[in-house]
């Protein structure tokens, strides 16, 4: 029985060695001194040992029981302070915090490109309010009241006389209303229409242009649009200048480019016609320099505009303008 009584112990010892942490130095402390412990049963059944050897047994077993719980109390003590000062110390092999860097929105870098070129090209940037009175929004541009081109700009109005920019165009009336020709202008910034889906959102980006001098021609027109378009695209684009209508220019021209997807094969996104339009422009309207108080007949321009949105998913990629303002990390992350 004597022999018992000692392995119980050698084991006890055994397993503690094998403890890593205070969390298993009490799961063997339950073991062997719990109540129902290896060493509480032994101490517990001690009647069952002959009569003469139970007080040596009895002694030994409580000897033991206290030696093993200063061990375990060791033990545990020892490995917490070791898990504290693990805490204080600094671990110079892990791996650094990520600091994720933010980046500009696509259609922040593609206007950024686009005023880079016009800024190569003499031109200078002038931004203004999004909130617009109907006179620069509409009637100094030769859309009045009742003209059918007010429909066509689904304006979100603030009251009577008050709308959202339609357009960046009002900014360049501002500008020809404070200065005297030359004028050579872009105007980007963001723009409001009702309407929404696969390419409209009721917000977009414009970036509209203007230059006024003696002198300007179709031709001038011509070869700006062209340079643009060859420096946001790519040299070997082919620009085709196609007749069109707008109220404040005359003659009016849309500028479309090869397609860049299908190389004018014909595909989905240029509607099987291998081309797709990318701005509106013309030679200002007589009426809008009257409007200004530009001398029509001293003073010629040409104006032109284009959605960044557009421009942007063509040289991306994209075919739905709406990933632009759903702000998905994954989407934007790309850019
Ligand atoms: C388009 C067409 C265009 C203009 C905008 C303009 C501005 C003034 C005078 C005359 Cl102050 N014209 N702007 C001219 C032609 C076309 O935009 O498709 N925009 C997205």
């Amino acid at each position: 029985m004597g022999k018992a009584i000692e392995k119980i112990y050698e084991e006890a010892l055994a397993e503690l060695e094998t403890a890593s942490d205070a969390e298993a130095v009490k799961v063997i402390s339950v073991r062997y001194l719990g109540r129902k412990g290896y060493l509480t049963k032994f101490l517990r059944n001690i009647s069952k040992i002959p009569p003469e050897e139970r007080p040596q047994a009895g002694k030994r077993a409580n000897e033991l029981k206290s030696i093993l719980a200063k061990k375990f109390a060791e033990a545990s003590n020892r490995f917490e302070r070791e898990a504290a000062e693990a805490i204080d110390r600094i671990d110079v092999s892990l791996p650094g915090r990520i600091i994720r860097q933010g980046s500009l929105h696509p259609i922040t870098q593609t206007i950024r490109q686009i005023c880079d070129i016009f800024s190569g090209l003499g031109f200078q940037i002038a931004e203004g309010p999004e909130v617009e009175t109907d006179y620069y929004n509409f009637e100094a541009l030769n859309i009045p009241k009742d003209h059918p081109a007010r429909d066509m700009h689904d304006t979100f109005y603030v009251s009577d006389n008050i709308v959202l920019r339609t357009q960046t165009s009002p900014m360049q009336i501002r500008v020809m209303e404070k200065q005297a020709p030359p004028v050579r202008i872009i105007a980007p910034g963001k723009v409001y229409r009702r309407d929404s889906d696969l390419t409209h959102t009721p917000m977009f980006h414009q970036v509209e242009g203007l230059m006024v001098d003696e002198n300007i021609s179709f031709g001038d027109l011509k070869g700006i649009l062209t340079t643009f378009i060859h420096r946001i695209f790519d040299e070997q684009t082919s620009v085709r200048f196609r007749p069109s209508f707008f109220p404040f220019t005359e003659p009016s021209a849309e500028v479309d480019i090869l397609c860049v997807m299908c190389r004018g094969k014909g595909c989905r996104v240029c509607s099987q016609s291998g081309w797709l339009e990318i701005l509106g422009s013309g030679m200002v309207h007589p009426a809008v320099f009257e409007n200004v108080g530009y001398d029509p007949k001293r003073y010629s321009g040409f104006a032109f505009g284009m959605g960044i949105e557009r421009i942007a998913m063509l040289q991306y990629g994209i075919d739905d303008i709406r990933k632009y303002f759903e702000n998905d990390l994954r989407f934007l992350r790309q850019f």
